[in-house]
């Protein structure tokens, strides 16, 4: 019984996340989900992102979800793309409806990616479609080389991993054999970048990512 019950809001999300996914799609709007821990670096690796994606002429908007505070919200906003901070009080995990009424407030004639910066939450946010194109997982050195092995599905589903913070790789002594033997046998099609929002090392390679998912994004909704 509790497992059907389970399953009857999965199947609800899933429906609201098609619908999501098809307003997105109709507008030409790329929409890209950012999972990973509290303080992996989604809110800063946004905040670099958005000003690069700005001058290839990607205009962006964001919906972030966090427990309480609009402290994220005001760090993306400083860069000028509208923003839509959902407070969950206490919910571990972003759901599709939530989003659907965050879409609301945007104007997607006028964007080209909107991004979820999901909860931090390295196990919640894996099983809730949202309406996503690309589902993006970061870890960040500080969390510790073994976590892809014990978080696999933060990274199974995952369309690209980031590896972030590699500023702090030597210091803490992160082991890229473990993380790179992990996540070759949790997952090998999607590809794998090593940044440091601090330092702006790697972050070319993130937007160019961005661009191109862009790119083959509008292609394929207008073939
Ligand atoms: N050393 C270092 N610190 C970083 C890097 N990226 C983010 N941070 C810091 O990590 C903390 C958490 O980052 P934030 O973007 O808020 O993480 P979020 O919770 O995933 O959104 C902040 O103090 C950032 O300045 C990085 O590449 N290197
Ligand atoms: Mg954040």
């Amino acid at each position: 019984m509790k497992i059907n019950v389970v399953k009857r809001v999965l199947e609800a999300n899933d429906a609201v996340a098609a619908s999501n996914r098809t307003l997105m799609s109709d507008a030409g709007v790329l929409c890209v989900n950012i999972t990973s821990a509290p303080g992996s670096g989604k809110t800063t690796l946004l905040v670099r992102a958005i000003p690069a994606l700005a001058e290839a002429q990607l205009a962006s908007a964001v919906i972030v979800g966090d427990l309480q505070t609009t402290r994220d919200a005001e760090r993306i906003g400083a860069t000028g793309a509208p923003v839509t901070q959902i407070n969950t009080e206490g919910g571990c995990h972003l759901s599709a409806t939530q989003v659907t009424h965050a879409l609301h407030g945007l104007d997607l004639a006028e964007t080209a990616i909107v991004f979820i910066e999901n909860v931090g939450n390295m196990v919640c946010p894996a099983g809730f479609d949202l309406g996503e194109h690309k589902r993006v997982a970061v870890l960040s050195t500080p969390e510790g080389d073994d976590k892809v092995a014990k978080y696999p599905t933060l990274f199974q589903p995952a369309d690209a991993i980031l590896l972030n913070k590699i500023d702090l790789a030597g210091p803490l002594d992160f082991d890229r054999r473990t993380f790179y033997d992990d996540l070759k046998a949790i997952n090998s099609r999607s590809p794998m970048m090593e940044l440091s929002a601090r330092t702006g090392e790697g972050v070319d390679a993130w937007v160019d990512w961005l661009v191109a998912a862009h790119t083959q994004h509008a292609q394929t909704a207008g073939a």
